[in-house]
């Protein structure tokens, strides 16, 4: 059977009790399953939501609630959609859905939902990718970015500049397949021009994506040092909760503790971590091994050190241990108990979790070094793999660009900045990268 139009069903909903609950049901020939599920005989009026009974095969009611029929090609995936919603309750789901496998629907992999509508033309892989983003959005500003990915702000802003290169290619290629013929095309400076107002066009995209691809992840901050310094309390401090255990016994925090904090719509993931010292007590050492393992994962480390004993030779060492490639910034704490020291370095980073002074500035850092930069046009959310499109088509254009002579070399060029912005759309996708990105979806999406 073609697995692409064979009937697939999952619930939609999440897992758990609630009000409603929906289960989804795609492929064709729909009509008679659901006249099979409602014992009904009446058909049911395309996209209208009509309220009926639910059995089983055996003829047992298992749920009365609202069915929903949309004829392919108008549907989410393009094929023929049931959407059945009932109660929420996981039982009841639970037998929906036994009920749909038994009238010849199979179980929906993670993200097959999607997957069709992208098969069917209904989302390029940019939108695709804002739906699993726009589910997982972890702030406001991230919810919005998605949707206006998944609207396809994003990806207007590509398909238009792949449009203008393949006008322009048509014209380069042209001038070469008919070099001999007394045929008018572009002169060089109109074709260079046109190169140069596309690749800042290309640029402009990839600084908006740069944010989106920031508003995505988040940043992921780990605070580290010798014990007692205030790495929980500064944790507790930004993050306006008492997550970490605070004491002043040295060595209190033994495994890593997570929490986040939104600045300007960023999500901050700040890791607190056990202090860094030489011990010969098994559990802290084992949390010490864990505070490196999140050194290595982290996009940036705060050294915190202590005001009143100013930067030791311990954090001197620590500092040197670190790996190069990790941006490293020193937070001084306790400013409120070294007023009037000497040998304080007075930084930006000078703050007190305990009165809560520096905090402020110390988010305004974070948010300038994870590369926060408000643009004036909305954001909509980017992965890594959309920037190294772009920045594959900006070095073709650049390439394009400097290239005079042979024409045939000026050419591919073009060609590649086409197909590196193809990439983002998915017209150019090797399996495995769709096998990423669906499998990464939950089911039922
Ligand atoms: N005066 C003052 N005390 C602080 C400050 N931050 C933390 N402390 C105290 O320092 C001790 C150790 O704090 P903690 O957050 O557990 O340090 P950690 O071991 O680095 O996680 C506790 O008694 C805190 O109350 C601060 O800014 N000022
Ligand atoms: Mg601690």
């Amino acid at each position: 059977m073609d697995t692409n139009t064979d009937v697939i069903a999952a619930i939609a909903t999440a897992h758990g009790p609630a009000g409603v609950g929906v289960i989804r049901v795609s492929g064709f020939g729909l009509m008679a399953m659901a006249a099979q599920l409602t014992r009904r005989a009446t058909p049911f009026v395309p996209r209208r939501a009509t309220h009926a009974h639910f059995f089983d095969p055996a003829g047992q009611l298992i749920d009365e609630g609202l069915l929903i029929y949309f004829p392919a090609p108008h549907s989410f995936t393009g094929d023929d959609v049931l959407e059945l919603q009932g109660h929420g309750g996981v039982q009841v789901m639970h037998s929906l859905l036994q009920s749909c496998l038994e009238y010849g629907a199979r179980l929906a992999r993670p993200g097959e939902f999607t997957q069709r509508a992208f098969l069917h033309g209904k989302l390029d892989l940019a939108q695709v990718e804002a739906v699993s983003d726009l589910i997982n959005a972890e702030s406001h500003s991230a919810a919005l970015g998605a949707m206006r990915s998944l609207s396809g702000a994003f990806s207007k802003q590509v398909r238009q500049l792949r449009e203008q290169l393949i006008q322009l290619r048509i014209h380069v290629e042209g001038a070469i397949d008919f070099s001999d013929e007394p045929i008018e095309f572009l002169s060089r400076e109109s074709v260079d021009q046109q190169i140069a107002a596309m690749q800042q066009h290309v640029c402009h995209i990839l600084n908006v994506a740069r944010q989106g691809v920031l508003l995505r992840t988040g940043s992921h901050v780990v605070l580290i040092g010798a014990p007692n310094v205030g790495k929980s309390s500064l944790l507790n401090a930004l993050t306006e909760e008492d997550h970490a255990l605070v004491t002043d016994i040295p060595g209190t925090t033994r495994d890593v503790v997570r929490s986040h904090m939104v600045i300007q719509g960023v999500c901050f993931h700040l890791i607190d971590t056990a202090g860094i010292r030489s011990t010969t007590d098994v559990v802290e050492q084992a949390g010490i091994a864990r505070t490196w393992k999140e050194i290595q994962r982290a996009d940036m480390a705060l050294v915190v050190v202590d005001a009143s004993c100013g930067i030791t030779q311990e954090d001197l060492q620590l500092l040197q241990e670190l790996p190069r490639q990790l941006p490293t910034h020193v937070v001084i704490n306790k400013i409120d108990l070294a007023v009037g020291a000497q040998d304080v370095p007075h930084t930006a980073l000078s703050v007190s979790a305990l009165t809560g002074e520096g905090l402020l500035e110390l988010k305004q850092f974070l948010l300038q070094q994870a590369g926060w930069k408000p643009t004036a046009e909305p954001v909509f959310l980017a992965r890594e793999r959309h920037l190294i499109a772009l920045r594959e088509a900006n070095a073709a254009l650049s390439a394009a660009c400097e290239i005079q002579h042979p024409l045939e070399l000026k050419a591919e060029e073009l060609r590649r900045a086409q197909q590196a912005l193809g990439k983002i759309l998915g017209e150019f996708t090797s399996d495995d990268l769709l096998g990423e990105i669906f499998s990464s979806f939950c089911i039922g999406k």
